[in-house]
C-alpha cells in the first residue's frame, strides 16, 4: 500500500495518535506549523476533500471540536483548513483536515 496516512492508519507507520472514532484518525503534524498542529482524516482512502460525503465531513469537524477542547484551544481558536490540489500545497493525497492552534496564526491567504 503506497498511500502514506493509510499506512498509519494501519499502524504500519508511526504516529502520534491524539484521537480516533470508528471512522477518523487523528495525529499530530510532522512539521507542525503551530504549537498545536493535528492532521484528521478519514480512515478511509479518499484522496481528496472534495470527494468525501457528507457524513466523513461531519465525522472530520466532530473530531476537530473534540480535538481542539482537550487540546486547550477552543476558546482561543484554531484554524480549520483542507489544502486540495497542487495549487493548494497539498502533499499527501489522502483528505485531512488541518487543525492549527495554540498562538495567533498569521492571516492566511484568503
Ligand atoms: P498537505 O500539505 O495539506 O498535504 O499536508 C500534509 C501534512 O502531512 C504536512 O503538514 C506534513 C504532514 N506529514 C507528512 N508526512 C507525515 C508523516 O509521515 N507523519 C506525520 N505525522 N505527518 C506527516
Amino acid at each position: 500500500m503506497s498511500c502514506l496516512f493509510c499506512r498509519i492508519v494501519d499502524g504500519e507507520i508511526p504516529a502520534t495518535i491524539v484521537h480516533e472514532t470508528k471512522t477518523t484518525l487523528a495525529f499530530r503534524d510532522i512539521h507542525p506549523k503551530a504549537p498545536v498542529h493535528v492532521l484528521i482524516i478519514p480512515r478511509e482512502h479518499v484522496p481528496n476533500a472534495v470527494d468525501l460525503d457528507g457524513a466523513q465531513l461531519g465525522d472530520l469537524f466532530a473530531a476537530a471540536k473534540e480535538i481542539a477542547e482537550a487540546e486547550g484551544v477552543s476558546a482561543s481558536g484554531y484554524r480549520l483548513l483542507f489544502n486540495t490540489g497542487p495549487d493548494s500545497g497539498q502533499e499527501v493525497f489522502h483528505a485531512h483536515l488541518h487543525l492549527l492552534g495554540g498562538q495567533r496564526l498569521q492571516p492566511s491567504a484568503c
